[in-house]
């Protein structure tokens, strides 16, 4: 069903009112006596402006936040005040294990798990998964790499010996085909209790999986946009949700092609896990581990401790 121009307008200026309502509501609470004792710990689902979907025992709580605390993300825990038809008012922020940022934004926090999934088509490229994986070790969150499409292969072996590279370097990695459903209830059992994060390029079977995990995601979708009250504006927006078969999945399509920042040099270092034990142990102090005498880390591509490719990687994502 489309709509006509004028509908579409109406619907968007019944939303902007009902945000500055929100927002109104919010002020107000600032000064409003709550009474600490009915308190509830919450976890936020989804936020779109001054507006959190909290979650509590099973139920949704529409909440405005106070303007004196940071503003909370998918994944946080929060102390809300329930007032009345299954509203109320964040009054704290709990501290956060953890988040994920892109551009300076916040998008989700008290990750997890991410996972990085790539696939046989489109290739996976070496530079492009040792990006991502820089990101998370800086981000200081646990990545790891699932390979999907895997029935497209005709050299498994090769596949096995390639990501072995991430296995020796401390990664986890699964081989999947959501398609010919290759592992999949293994690896479900992977996701449970735990919050997770997808990310990778476009086209390699991320929406397969997570429809995969949660069939009925679409109509989740819809179901929180309604309880939201805000329509269709919170299908972009970061929402957090619980896997039928266990552990909890936050995502938005922004999340899923997360784009990479620029790295500085010294993020680049610190996002090699298996370098760590060798910085340090240069020469020189300042080693740039390029082409400098008695380089710790060259020293250890040679003897076979640090992968030639990882290596080569490096030296191509610095500047
Ligand atoms: N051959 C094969 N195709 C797959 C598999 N998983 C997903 N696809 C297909 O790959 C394409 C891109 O998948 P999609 O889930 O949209 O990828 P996304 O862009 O990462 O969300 C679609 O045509 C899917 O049907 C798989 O295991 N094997
Ligand atoms: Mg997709
Ligand atoms: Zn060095």
């Amino acid at each position: 069903m489309s709509l006509t121009r004028r509908q579409k307008w109406r619907i968007e200026k019944i939303q902007a009112e009902r945000i500055a309502r929100a927002n109104r509501v919010a002020d107000s609470s600032d000064t409003l006596d709550l009474n600490t004792d009915h308190a509830k710990t919450g976890l936020v689902i989804t936020r779109y402006g001054q507006r959190l979907l909290v979650e509590c025992d099973g139920e949704l709580f529409q909440c405005t936040g106070r303007r004196n605390i940071e503003l909370s993300v998918a994944g946080d825990q929060v102390l809300f005040q329930p007032t009345d038809n299954g509203e109320g008012v964040v009054t704290a922020l709990l501290e956060r294990d953890n988040s994920l940022m892109r551009s300076q934004k916040l998008i989700a926090a008290n990750i997890d798990e991410l996972w990085l999934v790539v696939a046989i088509e489109p290739h996976y490229q070496f530079e492009l998964i040792d990006r991502y994986l820089v990101v998370a070790e800086n981000a200081n969150l646990p990545i790891n790499i699932v390979v999907n499409k895997i029935e497209l292969s005709d050299n498994m072996d090769k596949v096995k010996r390639d990501f072995s590279m991430y296995e020796s370097a401390g990664y986890n990695v699964s081989f999947l085909s959501v398609k010919a459903q290759t592992n999949i209830a293994d690896f479900k059992t992977k996701l449970n209790e735990k919050a997770h994060i997808f990310l990778g390029q476009s086209g390699v079977g991320k929406s397969s999986l997570i429809n995969e995990l949660i069939p009925d995601l679409n109509l989740r979708v819809n179901e929180i946009s309604t309880k939201s009250k805000l329509g269709k504006h919170t299908t972009t927006s970061t929402t957090l949700y619980h896997i039928p078969s266990g552990g909890d999945l936050i995502d938005s399509p922004g999340v899923r092609e997360f784009q990479l920042d620029e790295l500085t040099d010294k993020e680049i270092l610190s996002g090699f896990k298996e370098f760590k034990p060798f910085i340090g142990q240069c020469k020189f102090r300042n080693c740039a581990h390029i082409n400098e005498p008695k380089c710790a880390i060259k020293t250890a591509v040679e003897n076979g401790e640090i992968n030639p490719i990882r290596y080569q990687s490096y030296l191509n994502l610095i500047h």
